[in-house]
């Protein structure tokens, strides 16, 4: 089964549904023979990136090593797979230019940050308002949402089923199955 391979770039808040969906992705793309791996803040900012915080610069150097770790995976043929908040516009422009342009697609997950309070998964926002944690995106630190994403998935309009779908549709065409 040879196909291309590609970086999936998942950029959300907190809580957007980035990670559920990329994992809803992953599945189905192993069931159509692709080989993945998917990049997330369990494995990488517990590992290579625990030294880093969620001051403006360590953002920037967390997606800097990500981007760079990405393209390895890349390279060695996977369809990789990153969710990552990365709140900066100039950042994800440098993961473009880190991997290949064409090999990067670029998923805006939207959802809005009230409804991510609202769901408030992890306590987080709660915590934020509450001033015990700084820096948290869409309370107390900026998101700079993509204007031109390959993908965009408003999660609070579109089913998980229909999204995903979506994604696949999209990246099929591109693989060599
Ligand atoms: C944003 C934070 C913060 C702050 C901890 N701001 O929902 P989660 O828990 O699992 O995803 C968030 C994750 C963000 O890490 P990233 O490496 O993706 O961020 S960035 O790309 O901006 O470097 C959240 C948790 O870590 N978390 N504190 N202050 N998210």
């Amino acid at each position: 089964n040879q196909h291309n391979s590609f970086l999936l770039w998942f950029t959300g808040l907190s809580g957007s549904g980035k990670s559920t969906i990329a994992n809803v992705v992953e599945q189905k793309l192993h069931q159509m023979g692709v080989k993945t791996f998917t990049l997330d803040g369990d494995n990488i900012r517990k590992g290579i990136n625990k030294d880093l915080t969620f001051s403006p610069e360590d953002r920037t150097e967390n997606i800097r090593r990500i981007a760079e770790v990405a393209n390895l995976m890349v390279n060695a043929g996977l369809v990789t797979l990153a969710a990552f908040v990365s709140p900066y516009k100039k950042d994800r422009a440098s993961i473009r230019s880190i991997v290949k342009d064409v090999n990067f697609v670029e998923i805006y997950i939207n959802t809005s940050v009230e409804e991510c309070e609202r769901r408030d998964v992890k306590g987080l926002y709660k915590k934020a308002r509450a001033g015990e944690i700084k820096n948290m995106t869409g309370i107390s630190a900026p998101y700079e949402a993509p204007e031109n994403p390959e993908i965009e998935i408003n999660t609070e309009e579109e089913s998980l089923d229909v999204a995903v779908q979506r994604i696949i549709d999209y990246i099929t065409p591109k693989l060599k199955l």
